[in-house]
Formats: structure tokens, sequence, C-alpha cells
């Protein structure tokens, strides 16, 4: 997968070369390039914002400059992403289709966010334009939300993850339920005992405590994510727990 990122701050992206994403880069999994949006500036200040029309608080990111930038880095399949408070709220199912595409495009722009008039130009060119948000609290420019959608999409790359096994039965997987709680050695810890069933080796019995505690858990954290399970994905005793 190609990913470029626009952004006035390119060392913030600099945590894109660690761990298991900058792993992906070196093996030829993933090619991510970060653009300084002020390299498509023209004047001597290198000017990205301006005041807004209508008046009120704070600049707004000026859509020439983004234009072009934005012509340059989007090639001819460029699906575009602009992090933003006022977008889609970004879950894993945002992270899984994106995760199909060739070449992704994310523009960062600061919190008072980027000229309008630029996600509707892309899109009537008949481009894939993704306005995403990362939560309900506002951040100062769209550079972290990117780290964590870079990541939560790299992730899922074929090859990034060393077990694929383990993107199974995590929290917000295909059955919608929180992940159950885990344990390791030791099995005492101060005067914490590990629960009993999971020395049992009976591996039905397991999996039910897991089901279950992943049902008490996601009921009590996330009551919104109960009220949108599929009735028909539940068994018996799911619904006695
Ligand atoms: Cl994507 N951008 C900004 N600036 N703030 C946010 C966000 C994005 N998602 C949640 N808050």
């Amino acid at each position: 997968m190609r990913v470029d990122v626009v952004t006035v701050f390119p060392d913030y992206l600099a945590a894109l070369d660690l761990s298991l994403i900058g792993k992906a880069r070196q093996a030829g999994l993933l090619d991510l390039r970060v653009h300084d949006l002020r390299d498509w500036t023209t004047d001597r200040h290198r000017t990205v914002d301006d005041t807004p029309f209508g008046g009120g608080a704070g600049m707004v990111m000026r859509p020439d400059v983004w234009g072009t930038a934005l012509d340059d880095v989007l090639g001819d399949d460029g699906h575009l992403v602009v992090p933003t408070p006022s977008g889609e709220v970004f879950t894993q199912r945002h992270a899984e289709a994106l995760a199909t595409e060739e070449h992704l495009v994310f523009a960062c722009g600061r919190y008072e966010g980027i000229d309008a008039r630029v996600a509707e130009h892309y899109r009537a060119s008949g481009r894939r334009v993704s306005e995403l948000s990362i939560g309900d609290y506002v951040l100062n420019g769209g550079e972290v939300a990117t780290l964590v959608m870079v990541e939560a999409v790299g992730r899922l790359l074929p090859g990034v993850v060393g077990n694929p096994e383990s993107l199974v039965e995590e929290s917000h997987g295909a059955a919608g339920l929180l992940e159950y709680p885990v344990y390791t050695k030791p099995p005492v810890w101060a005067e914490h005992e590990i629960p009993e069933v999971l020395l049992s080796g009976h591996h039905a019995k397991i999996a039910r405590w897991r089901r279950d505690r992943a049902l008490e858990r996601t009921a009590t954290r996330r009551p919104d994510l109960i009220a949108a399970l599929d009735v028909a994905a539940l068994d018996k005793h799911d619904l006695a727990t």
C-alpha cells in the first residue's frame, strides 16, 4: 500500500518509523511518504492559512495551497482522507475498508480546518474522499489522528502482524464485543490469583468463560455496542449472561 501524508508538521509523523509500522515500511509492505505542505507555497512567508470569511476566531487553511499539493500527491487513484473533528467517527470498519485501497492520501489540517471547497472539489472530480474523526474531543490538528488511522489500517495489511490469528479475537472485531481480560505468569501476583478455569485445560469451558467476560465487560463499559449486536448471533447462554 502507498500512503502519503501532507502536513505542516512532518516531524509529528516520525513515530511511524517505529515498531510494527516501521518494520512494515522496511519490508516494503507499506510505502509511506510524508510531505511538508509549505513546499507548495509560492510566497516569501510560505503562508498556508488566512482569516475565515464571515468572521470568527482562528485561521482556515487556504484551498489554493492544498489544491496544488493534492493535485501532485493524489495521482490518479488516491483516496483522500481528511482527518477532522467534524467527520464521521473512524471505526474498525473504516480501517478494514481503507486497508483494501492501493493508495491513501492524508491531508492534515489545523483544527479550525481546511477550506471546505477542497473536499468538495475532489469529490466533484470523482475521487473517494473520507472526512474522519477519531472521537468526540478536539485535537490541535490532524497529525495525531493520522498516526492513529495509519496504525489501525497498516496492521491489517497482509504480512504486517506476524500472527494473523491475533487479529481475530480482538476488541472491535466481528463479534462486536470488547475483548475478555487476559493473564500471564506468575499465577499469583500481589496476592491476586488468576481465574481458575484458565488452568483447567478445558477448552470449551475456557471459551465460554471468555465470552461471558467479554459480554459482561461490553455491557458495563460500552452499552452502545450491546444495543448494536445482532441478536441472531447470540446463543442461549449469552442471553442468560
Ligand atoms: Cl481527525 N482532528 C482534530 N483536529 N481533532 C480531532 C479529530 C481529528 N478527531 C477527534 N478530534
